[in-house]
């Protein structure tokens, strides 16, 4: 593990940087980088709850934290970054601050994409397009298309998106060819399944990072997930900073996978 002085790549607006021009940031160790990193992005609202704001402030904090990490995981060469936007479950909460996160991705765009192009990031996006309104899909198509030649950081939003439901359809896409003739059931294997996942061309995360002290998967990524290392942390999504992202990386290098094996 490498101490290396970097200069300020955090915003204004973190308080540890606050005054000064640089930090202190244990980097991780440029040989062992996770090629794929999940992150479920929990807190936004229990953050503004405990400041007495709307939960829809700490959603739009969570979202400048989502630059923040996104700029950090390009900068130290992670592959792809998927995070948990929105969950088929979120249906469930009020429709006003339904309404509310719908329209984040676009804003995000607004702000971002130029940015995002400029740096070389391709956005891509995982989740049932059912029941998400036009304007948000019409945005996330536009940062689709116009990064899809980019040849840096993936960055993958699982947007509308629950394992289970992934699943489902594989089981359906599967079934499906087996009717048509297509394919011999005795052909389905450990491969076949993955490549009916929205997951088919990315490799299997290394690494998920849950923040806000749940320690649960909530149907996030259960097949991709088999042998990821997992890392959780108390802090809520909106105070996470590249340095709690750098330190479970290398916590994350610290560790020695099996596989299952010895
Ligand atoms: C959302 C901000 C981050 C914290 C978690 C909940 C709130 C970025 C996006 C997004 C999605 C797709 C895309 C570009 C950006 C987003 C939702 C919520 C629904 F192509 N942040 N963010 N989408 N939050």
């Amino acid at each position: 593990m490498r101490e290396q002085r970097v200069r300020g790549g955090a915003g204004a607006d973190d308080a540890d940087t606050a005054g000064s021009g640089d930090v202190r940031l244990r980097l991780p160790s440029p040989d062992n980088i996770p090629r794929h990193v999940a992150i479920i992005m929990d807190g936004n609202g229990r953050w503004a709850r405990e400041r007495g704001l709307p939960r829809v402030a700490g959603h739009r904090s969570g979202m400048r934290t989502v630059r923040r990490i996104a700029m950090a995981a390009a900068r130290i060469g992670v592959k792809v970054l998927t995070l948990y936007a929105f969950s088929t479950e979120n249906w469930k909460r009020p429709k006003s601050e339904v309404d509310y996160l719908m329209k984040l991705p676009q804003e995000f765009l607004a702000i971002e994409l130029e940015e995002l192009i400029a740096n070389n990031v391709r956005v891509r996006v995982m989740g049932s397009r059912q029941g998400l309104p036009g304007h948000t899909l019409a945005a996330v198509d536009e940062a689709v298309r116009r990064t899809a030649d980019n040849t840096g950081l993936i960055l993958n939003f699982a947007l509308n998106y629950g394992s289970r439901a992934e699943l489902v359809e594989a089981a359906r896409e599967l079934a499906r060819r087996v009717k048509a003739g297509e394919l011999d059931e005795r052909a389905i294997d450990e491969q076949t399944i993955a490549s009916c996942l929205s997951t088919a061309d990315l490799p299997d995360p290394d690494l998920l990072i849950r923040t806000s002290g749940e320690l649960r998967i909530s149907n996030f990524m259960l097949w991709q997930l088999a042998y990821s290392e997992l890392w959780f942390t108390d802090v809520y999504w909106p105070e996470f900073t590249e340095r709690h992202f750098y330190d479970a990386i290398c916590e994350y290098q610290r560790r020695v996978r099996r596989y299952g094996g010895l």
